[in-house]
């Protein structure tokens, strides 16, 4: 399969589930996608919402959305979700689709301003900024430790091994969700994730 992408954006949260199920894939870099030019126009020919991740399956077939790349996956593998049946299973559902639809938004909104707010950007990237902290912190509570859901990494770890380095940023993490931090860095330290997280820019610690 093919992921197009960024180093260190969205397709690096796929890239850490696919490194840790032991998925081949070729990368695809469409840095600068997200301006007029020769990259937007290669993503735009496979995924015309022009967003990354992008999965185009061995089949032709093009698979978009973290959650969904994510559920796929663990259909197909042991190791990125709980077991069918179990409360951390449903824990494991809650969150997912809590953070695509809640914390993934804040950055949609507040990464492209001028393109919601354009008479008030600064007021976009403020109020989403806020609205991500309440709920990272509302997150913080939900670690059970050491990874998200307990001894056993899941597609939830996946995530925050990527956003720990997006706003509002490490030292953020560090003051006030610092269990989502500790639960981050040890996903980023699974040998298994060494070339992705090395091509990907992101420190091991
Ligand atoms: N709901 C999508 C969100 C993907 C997304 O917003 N990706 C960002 C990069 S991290 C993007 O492509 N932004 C460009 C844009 O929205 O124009 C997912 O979960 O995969």
């Amino acid at each position: 399969m093919q992921l197009y992408g960024m180093p260190g954006w969205g397709s690096a949260i796929v890239e850490v589930m696919l490194a840790l199920v032991g998925e081949p894939y070729d990368f695809v870099d469409v840095e600068g996608f997200d301006r007029p030019g020769e990259a937007q126009d290669r993503l735009a020919a496979v995924n015309p919402l022009r967003q990354v991740p992008t999965l185009v399956l061995d089949d032709g077939e093009v698979l978009t959305e973290t959650a969904a790349i994510a559920l796929w996956l663990a259909d197909r593998h042991a190791g990125l979700a709980p077991r069918p049946g179990t409360i951390e299973h449903r824990r494991f559902l809650r969150l997912l689709i809590w953070i695509v639809a809640n914390v993934y938004p804040s950055f949609t909104y507040g990464d492209y301003p001028a393109r919601w707010a354009p008479s008030a950007p600064d007021e976009l990237v403020a109020a989403t900024g806020a609205y991500r902290e309440r709920l990272y912190r509302w997150l913080e509570d939900q670690v059970v430790g050491p990874y998200l859901l307990g001894e056993q990494p899941c597609a939830l770890d996946c995530y925050m091994a990527v956003m720990i380095d997006w706003r509002p940023g490490c030292e953020w993490f560090a003051r006030n969700a610092p269990r989502l931090l500790v639960a981050a860095r040890l996903m980023r330290r699974d040998p298994k994730l060494a070339a992705v997280m090395a091509r990907n820019r992101l420190a091991v610690d």
